[in-house]
């Protein structure tokens, strides 16, 4: 990130608005004096709002994100989790893509020459992939693999691919060119490890970001704040990305359950300890 000069800025852990998501969890609000308040599920429109800064081209956080999921049956999600989280101004897809794929390629080259040690205690072998990354279209490979087309794709695959074109939260930029395709990712882990990272470009335009706020049936009261930027021509037309940091240490370590790379774990549908 140094070296791309993305500047780093705090997290943001509590705000009127949050990431939506686009899968149910349990809600993790309180009141404080009367003002409903939300633990950050992700930055994602936090990260918008600061490129709006002069000086605030690229940014990144080490975002604590809070998501009290319904689901108890997987092996990768944590109800409290972080994310390197980071952002562009003017970026497209195709820049985003590449950002990832070297920052993957860093980071795998870093560990594999850094932690021969640790590797070998761990029993692990790590492979560095080479670039670009194999790309998948969501709708053909769902076509040819069914609904469980990532899981089956991340037990094939022999390195990190992307797959692209998913239909999930408002602030991932529809196409303007093919309505009902959107400009965003998620970079997958190979062997079966699963989903590393989601992104995508974002809406920024007024009018759009009402039209899909409205097909997804969200209050539009709850996110005024961050419409009424869109509404003044202000918010910046941007891309960007969050990779799991636990899903990260997961994936080189090789471990089986995301738990066992963190201090103190809090599962889904387990009781929490400490
Ligand atoms: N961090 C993701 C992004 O930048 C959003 C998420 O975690 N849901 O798109």
């Amino acid at each position: 990130m140094f070296s791309k000069e993305v500047r780093q800025i705090l997290p943001v852990i509590i705000s009127p608005i949050t990431d939506p998501l686009s899968h149910d969890v349990f809600d993790a609000g309180f009141l404080y004096f009367g003002q409903e308040l939300q633990l950050t599920k992700s930055m994602i429109l936090h990260k918008q709002i600061a490129l709006m800064h002069d000086g605030y081209d690229a940014i990144y956080a080490v975002s604590p994100c809070v998501r009290l999921e319904k689901d108890t049956t997987t092996s990768r999600h944590l109800l409290e989790f972080s994310q390197v989280d980071f952002e562009f101004k003017d970026y497209s897809k195709e820049d985003v893509m590449h950002f990832m794929e070297e920052l993957i390629v860093h980071v795998f080259s870093f560990v594999k020459d850094e932690c021969k040690y640790e590797l070998t205690e761990l029993g692990r072998s790590l492979s560095v992939p080479t670039t670009p990354f194999k790309v998948f279209d969501k709708d053909e490979v769902e076509e040819k693999l069914g609904i469980d087309y990532e899981k089956l794709l991340s037990e094939q695959e022999k390195h990190s691919f992307l797959i692209i074109s998913h239909e999930r939260e408002f602030y991932d930029k529809e196409d303007p060119v093919k309505p009902g395709k959107y400009l965003n990712y998620d970079l997958v882990y190979p062997e079966g490890f699963g989903e590393a990272l989601s992104g995508g470009e974002r809406e920024h335009e007024h009018e759009q970001i009402l039209k899909r706020m409205k097909r997804l049936g969200m209050d539009l009261e709850k996110y005024s704040s961050f419409v009424h930027l869109a509404e003044r021509g202000i918010l910046p037309k941007t891309a960007g990305a969050g990779f799991g940091v636990e899903r990260l240490v997961r994936y080189l370590t090789g471990a089986k359950h995301i738990k066992d790379v963190v201090l103190f774990p809090k599962v889904p549908g387990e009781k929490v300890v400490l």
